[in-house]
């Protein structure tokens, strides 16, 4: 592996505008391997640390480091290759499905395109596809379903060797039963992986080695499930609703 996906977040304070701060003061260590989530609600700044951990904005104030490199010194295609990502909103482009599948991953052979769509739940509807992993998906997958589309992007994830993933909201558009399905995927997704997740479903964060809560862009609370349901803050009050 080309990087062993340690991310760190320091002092991290960011807005998209001036005068505006989304992000204030953001402390983050995800040590290899561990699957940290973000929580809070709407508006918090939960998307906003990933789009920053991406490099889709460049940050003012403190520093983002991946195995201790500022992320402003590791080339974009280098950060492209080692972030694997399924977001809120889904990007496919116009090509074959599998050629979506294996984007990134342009040497993988049919069988790795396969076996990543059956993680992922998408082999069954796929097959069904007019020309299967042939049909040619039309701009940004408008032929599609919103929650197959989010399918596809969780089989380019999978097929992905990057040692850091981010998952934000992936599973928000698939329905209740295909969710059920997938969560053992999903964990395979996960496992070696430095994780970084946000999910509405509490139950999908439970898990985590760290559970980060976000509040107007500030992090209030920070522990694994049962540290915070101990302290009965905000977290355990998101939890028992
Ligand atoms: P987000 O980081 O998008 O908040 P969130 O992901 O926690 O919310 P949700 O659960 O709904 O997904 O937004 C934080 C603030 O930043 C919010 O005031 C909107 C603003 N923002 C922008 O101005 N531009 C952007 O591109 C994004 C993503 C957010
Ligand atoms: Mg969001």
């Amino acid at each position: 592996q080309l990087i062993k996906g340690e991310v760190t977040l320091k002092n991290v304070t960011f807005g998209y505008v001036p005068g505006k701060t989304v992000l204030k003061n953001i402390n983050v260590k995800a040590k290899p391997g561990q699957k940290i989530a973000f929580v809070g609600s709407t508006g918090a700044g939960k998307t906003t640390i990933t789009n920053l951990i991406n490099r889709f904005y460049e940050i003012e104030e403190g520093e983002i480091l991946i195995d201790g490199i500022n992320i402003k010194n590791i080339k974009k295609d280098s950060l492209r290759r080692n972030i694997a990502m399924v977001l809120q909103d889904t990007h496919l482009f116009s090509g074959t499905v599998r050629e979506n599948i294996r984007y990134g991953r342009p040497d993988a052979t049919d069988e790795e395109v396969i076996t990543a769509a059956k993680i992922a739940c998408a082999h069954s509807f796929i097959e069904r596809l007019p020309q299967g992993y042939d049909t040619v998906l039309e701009g940004d997958g408008a032929n599609l379903s919103q929650g197959e589309r989010q399918l596809l992007n969780i089989a380019r994830a999978a097929i992905s060797k990057a040692p850091i993933l981010i998952l934000d909201e992936a599973t928000s558009s698939v329905d209740t039963r295909t969710e059920k399905h997938i969560e053992r995927g999903m964990d395979q997704l996960m496992k070696n992986r430095t994780t970084f997740v946000i999910a509405h479903r509490l139950s999908t964060v439970r898990n985590a080695d760290q559970i980060i809560v976000l509040e107007h862009g500030e992090i209030i609370e920070q522990g694994t499930h049962d540290e915070l349901i101990k302290m009965g803050g905000r977290y355990y009050q998101l939890y028992t609703g």
